[in-house]
């Protein structure tokens, strides 16, 4: 018995289906397929050219959520989805949600045009600066054109704002595809972490938080280099070390976790 997992390991989909065959403590070969630059007779395996398909032996299986199911039939131990009938019904309803709202809506218009379409066709973004979302006080909505689509976003500056634009969500005042939350006001450029501003000016005076993000554009600005993914330096990293974007290691090494750090408060 051999599994074959076929897509690449940066598509949140491929990642789905081999965190659910490494839950199942089942072994398995990825090989890397470009969704943008199938092999020939792609289409042949997977039918509307995307990743993953699964290969078992003779047989090929489409789409992550069919594939989850599949290996939860074809390899029922540990079970994976949960057993109550309701709960089973929710869990199918988030796969659903991700896969024929969230993705379409969010995925192929953000994460596919300035992630993933660059990332594996070596084409640049459309577009590098968002200059609509910039703000380093109180609420921003705006709307930002990212191919033939209109995202709606809310910029919130500080936790006050951020239940401020909150509430107007639950409440159904608002709603947005994309809300942006600054836990300091203008993001690192207003943190704990600046320097003091000097005598006679407020530390988080809008202006000076303007200029520190100003300098920091400038100098964006001036680089020929402004993609990780076109940085030769991450490109060997990844090849000679991490063993390419989205490998074990990576997620091992690259990723974070957020929880309580206990004692809370400054010692
Ligand atoms: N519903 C599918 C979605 C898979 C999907 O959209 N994969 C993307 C990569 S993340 C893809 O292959 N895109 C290429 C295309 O749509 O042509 C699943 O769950 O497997």
């Amino acid at each position: 018995m051999s599994l074959v997992v076929l897509g690449a390991g940066v598509s949140p989909f491929v990642r789905k289906v081999r965190a659910f065959l490494a839950e199942k403590g089942r072994s398995y070969q990825l090989e890397m397929v470009n969704p943008y630059a199938p092999p020939q007779g792609w289409r042949e395996i997977s039918p509307l050219g995307r990743i993953p398909a699964l290969r078992d032996g003779e047989r090929v299986i489409n789409d992550s959520s069919v594939i989850c199911q599949y290996l939860e039939r074809r390899f029922p131990q540990p079970p994976l989805y949960p057993h109550d009938h309701g709960d089973f019904a929710r869990a199918l309803w988030i796969e659903e949600y991700m896969d024929g709202g969230f993705v379409p809506t969010i995925g192929s218009r953000v994460f596919q045009a300035l992630v993933l379409q660059p990332l594996l066709t070596g084409k640049p973004a459309d577009r590098l600066e968002f200059t609509e979302v910039r703000a380093v006080e109180g609420l921003r909505e705006t709307y930002v054109a990212v191919g033939e689509r209109n995202i709606h976003v809310g910029v919130a500056n500080g936790l006050t704002n951020a239940k401020v634009l909150l509430d107007k969500v639950l409440a159904g005042q608002e709603q947005f595809h994309v809300i942006e939350v600054m836990a300091c006001p203008g993001g690192c450029v207003g943190g704990g972490g600046q320097p003091y501003p000097p005598e006679g000016v407020k530390v988080l005076d809008p202006e000076l938080l303007r200029q520190r993000a100003g300098a920091l554009y400038a100098i964006d600005k001036s680089k020929t280099l402004r993609k990780s993914y076109e940085n030769p330096a991450v490109e060997e990293l990844y090849q000679s070390f991490l063993g390419g974007p989205g490998s074990e290691k990576a997620h091992k090494l690259l990723h974070t976790h957020y929880h309580a750090r206990l004692p809370r408060g400054i010692r």
